[in-house]
C-alpha cells in the first residue's frame, strides 16, 4: 500500500496489518526539484523496516515543471534528479515513479460519491468539471474546449449550486496533488495555466524524450526501474496537454530511451477510463516493460464522467488483468510490485479525516480481492 510518511493518518502497522510486505512511499518534504539525499532515504527506509515491511518503490519522485516545459533552469533540475537516482540506488531501492501531467496530478470533482452500499467513492464529472472550468476559475477562452450542449449543462449545473457546493468543488478539483494541502488562488493556478500557454502535445513529447534520455542511462546504471505513471485522467484537461494517455503514448515514450529501466507504472484505473485502452492486452503487449501496477476499477458513462468502482468491479476486467499479469510473471520470473489503488471511504474509516482515495479499510478489501483473485488465478495454472 501507498504510504504518505509520518504525517498519514493510516500508520505502518495498519498497513501491516492489511497484510502488506511492502510500504510506496517518497520524501514528501523534500521541495520538487531538490536532491534526495542518502541520509533521508535511509531514515526513511529504516522507519519502514521497523513495522517489518520493505520499502523497495518510491512514489514519487516528481518532476520540477521546468523540465517539463524545457525552460528556466531545466538543466540543473535535470542534474539533481540524476543526483537522488543514484542516492535511491545506493540505498538499495528498486523501483521509482513518476509522471509526466503538467501542473496538476490526478483529477476528479467529487471526492465523497455516494456508492449504494453507503461508502463514498472518488468521481468525475464533466459537467461540474466544466462549470468549475468556466465559472469558477475563469479560464480564458475555456469555452473552445466543450461542446454547445457541453457548455449548456455546465451552466445550468452551475446555476443550480448553492456557494458551499461551488466552494466544495473548487477545493475538491485543485486536490490534485497528493499529500499536499496547499490552497491554490485562482489566480495562480491561471498564471501557472499561462506558462503552458505555448507548449502542446508534440513539444511536451519532446521533452518527456529528452528527459527520459538524459535519465534512464543514470537509472539503469545505479541498478533502479523507472516507472512512469499515466495520465489520470488519460486526456488533456483545462487547455493543458497530457502525453502518457493510451497505448501509442506509451509505446512512444518506451523508444524513445531503450531500456529495460525505461518503464511504467501501469494504473488500470487511470488508462481504464479510456474506452480505446485494452487493459489486459496492453499488460501482455508491454509486460516488460510494467515495473510497478496500481490495480484500481473504474465506471464511466458516454458523457465523460466516471467513478471509481470497487477492484473487482467496474469497465476493466481485473480478472483478465490479473491473468495476464499471472502468466507474464510467471513467464519472466519477475515478480511486479502491485498495490491496490485508491478504496472507497467505508465503515469506520466514514468518520475520519484521510487522504481522499487513501483511507485503510476501502484499501484492505481491495488488496483482499485481488491478492484471492491472484492467488486463485496462479493455483488454477500450477
Ligand atoms: C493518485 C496517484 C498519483 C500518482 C502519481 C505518480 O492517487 O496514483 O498521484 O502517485 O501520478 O507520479
Amino acid at each position: 500500500m501507498r504510504w504518505y510518511g509520518p504525517n498519514d493518518p493510516v500508520s505502518l502497522w495498519d498497513i501491516r496489518q492489511a497484510g502488506c510486505s511492502g510500504v510506496v512511499t517518497a520524501l514528501h518534504h523534500i521541495p520538487t526539484g531538490e536532491v534526495w539525499t542518502k541520509d533521508e532515504i535511509m531514515k526513511r527506509r529504516r522507519e519502514v523496516e521497523s513495522a517489518g515491511m520493505v520499502w523497495e518503490v518510491i512514489e514519487s519522485l516528481p518532476v520540477h515543471e521546468e523540465i517539463k516545459m524545457r525552460s528556466g533552469n531545466y538543466k540543473k533540475h535535470i542534474e539533481n534528479y540524476k543526483e537522488s537516482l543514484r542516492n535511491i540506488g545506493a540505498c538499495g531501492l528498486q523501483v521509482v515513479t513518476y509522471n509526466f501531467m503538467p501542473i496538476l496530478d490526478w483529477m476528479r470533482t467529487d471526492l465523497a460519491y455516494s456508492m449504494p452500499d453507503g461508502s463514498k467513492a472518488l468521481r468525475f464529472e464533466k459537467a461540474a468539471f466544466i462549470a468549475f472550468d468556466i465559472y469558477l476559475l475563469n479560464r480564458p477562452n475555456a469555452e473552445k474546449d466543450y461542446s454547445s450542449a457541453e457548455l449548456a449543462k455546465a451552466k445550468a449545473y452551475f446555476e443550480k449550486m448553492s456557494e458551499e457546493e461551488k466552494k466544495t468543488l473548487y477545493q475538491n478539483t485543485l486536490m490534485g496533488l497528493p499529500g499536499r494541502d496547499d490552497k491554490f488562488s485562482e489566480e495562480e493556478i491561471r498564471a501557472d495555466l499561462k506558462t503552458y500557454e505555448n507548449i502542446d502535445a508534440a513539444k511536451l513529447k519532446e521533452s518527456l524524450f529528452y528527459f527520459l534520455k538524459e535519465i534512464v542511462p543514470v537509472a539503469e546504471e545505479a541498478g533502479l526501474k523507472m516507472a512512469i505513471h499515466p495520465d489520470d485522467p488519460p486526456y488533456p484537461i483545462l487547455g493543458l496537454p497530457r502525453v502518457v494517455s493510451t497505448e501509442q503514448d506509451a509505446i512512444d515514450l518506451l523508444n524513445a530511451a531503450p531500456s529495460k529501466a525505461n518503464g511504467l507504472c501501469f494504473c488500470t484505473g487511470s488508462f481504464g477510463v479510456r474506452a480505446d485502452n485494452d487493459c489486459p492486452g496492453m499488460v501482455r503487449r508491454l509486460g516488460n516493460h510494467i515495473h510497478f501496477l496500481h490495480l484500481r476499477n473504474t465506471t464511466r458513462d458516454e458523457e465523460g464522467n466516471f467513478y471509481e468502482a470497487d477492484h473487482l468491479d467496474g469497465d476493466t476486467d481485473m480478472y483478465a488483468v490479473v491473468k495476464e499479469i499471472v502468466s507474464l510473471m510467471s513467464r519472466t520470473g519477475v515478480s511486479i510490485p502491485m498495490r491496490p489503488d485508491h478504496g472507497h471511504q467505508m465503515l469506520d474509516d466514514l468518520k475520519k479525516k484521510t487522504n481522499p482515495g487513501y483511507s485503510a479499510i476501502g484499501r484492505l478489501r481491495g488488496l483482499a480481492e485481488l491478492r484471492g483473485l491472484e492467488l486463485g488465478i496462479a493455483r488454477s495454472q500450477a
